[in-house]
C-alpha cells in the first residue's frame, strides 16, 4: 500500500519547520502544501477544524493530532501507549545529553 504523507505548511513557519526536521530525520517522504491563510484549504479546515492552523500532518487521509487528549475509549488508550512509547524512544536517543538537537 502506498503511504501518502501531506504536510500543510506555510512559508517560514517555525512550527512547520519542526515537523520538516523530524520528517527529514526519520527519512519520511512527504508532499508539502502551502496554505494561504485568508483562504484556508478545505483539507486544512477539515483536518484541524478547531484551531484551523498549520502545521497539519495528514497520513493516508487522516490528520495526526490530539488522539491522546480528545480520543475516545480504546483508541485513546492505544494513543496513550504510543505516546509513552515515543517518549521512551526520545529519552533513549537523548541519553545523558542536555538537548536533542
Ligand atoms: N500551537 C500551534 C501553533 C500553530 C500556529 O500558530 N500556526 C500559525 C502559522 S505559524 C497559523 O496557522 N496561523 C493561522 C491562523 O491563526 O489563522 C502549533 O504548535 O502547531
Amino acid at each position: 500500500m502506498k503511504v501518502e504523507v501531506i504536510l500543510l505548511d506555510r512559508w517560514l513557519s517555525s512550527y512547520a519547520m519542526r515537523v520538516k526536521i523530524a520528517l527529514a530525520e526519520k527519512g519520511v517522504g512527504y508532499e508539502c502544501r502551502e496554505e494561504n491563510h485568508p483562504n484556508k484549504s478545505p483539507l486544512l479546515l477539515q483536518s484541524n477544524p478547531i484551531h484551523k492552523t498549520i502545521p497539519v500532518l495528514v497520513h493516508n487521509g487522516k490528520p495526526i493530532s490530539g488522539r491522546v487528549l480528545w480520543g475516545k475509549g480504546e483508541d485513546q488508550e492505544i494513543a496513550k501507549k504510543e505516546f509513552i512509547q515515543g517518549l521512551k524512544e526520545l529519552e533513549g536517543e537523548l541519553g545523558i545529553k542536555p538537548c536533542f538537537g
